[in-house]
């Protein structure tokens, strides 16, 4: 995830802004480019640090390349919280700076709706793929994940708010992007899954307030 080449380094500033608050059901984020400089800002961030979260998203894209899909950087780590796909069959979750390893398969190119829980106490992370759990790992047992963040979509930060690798960016459609400051249940983990009722939470699909940065489109979602 550093940058493999720094003439490639691109700040994540001075691009194009379009900002809104509004309900993205049925509608995705489309990232027309690869490579791609393009993201998407979340502007809600948690109120207090974060004992227990739950991230769920769902994309789709064709890339074998790696890349970031959500980047939650605070001014001391970077990857505090990061969801990355570094090739097909495999996802790793970051989680204040240390990762785990889900292996997923292969399937030919298709939705993958994934969520994410991480318990402090504990240090148990569930991952959760097509409204399926898999084998529980953990990390950062103890850990406080801070609460002032740069949120974004689609690219990888390497420092708060700053650059990224285009060759780490994503390009394809994401949709129903939440986040929880708890742990959801198995029942709602499922029900991300199939799009159902889900417990209220600030960053929600159905009331997300974000600003695009570059080469973003929402659109209707094709099925
Ligand atoms: C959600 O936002 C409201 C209004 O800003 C705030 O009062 C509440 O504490 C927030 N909830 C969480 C879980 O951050
Ligand atoms: C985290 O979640 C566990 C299990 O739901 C709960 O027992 C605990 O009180 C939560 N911790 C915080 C700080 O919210
Ligand atoms: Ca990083």
């Amino acid at each position: 995830m550093e940058a493999q080449c720094v003439s490639l380094l691109f700040v994540l500033a001075g691009l194009s802004a379009i900002s809104a608050q509004e309900d993205l059901s049925r509608k995705v984020f489309l990232f027309r480019n690869e490579p791609s400089e393009a993201y998407v800002i979340l502007k809600s961030q948690p109120k207090e640090p974060l004992h227990n979260f739950t991230i769920c998203l769902r994309s789709y894209s064709d890339l074998t390349r790696p890349y970031g899909l959500f980047s939650y950087a605070t001014q001391s780590e970077d990857n505090e919280i990061l969801i990355f796909k570094p090739k097909p069959g495999e996802y790793r979750i970051f989680v204040g700076g240390e990762y785990v390893s889900f292996k997923v398969p292969e399937n030919p190119v298709d939705w993958e709706h994934v969520c994410f829980s991480w318990e402090s106490s504990t240090g148990i992370a569930e991952f959760w793929m097509n409204g399926k759990p898999w084998p529980r790992k953990g990390l950062k047992k103890g850990y406080t994940v801070s609460a002032e963040a740069f949120i974004l979509l689609g690219q990888e930060q390497d420092h708060y708010g700053g650059s990224s690798d285009p060759y780490n960016s994503f390009s394809g459609e994401l949709a129903d992007v939440y986040m929880w400051d708890f742990l959801l249940s198995p029942n709602k983990m499922r029900s991300a899954y199939q799009d159902l009722q889900l417990p209220r939470c600030n960053m929600s699909w159905k009331n997300l307030e974000y600003e695009i940065k570059g080469d973003v489109f929402v659109k209707a979602r094709l099925r």
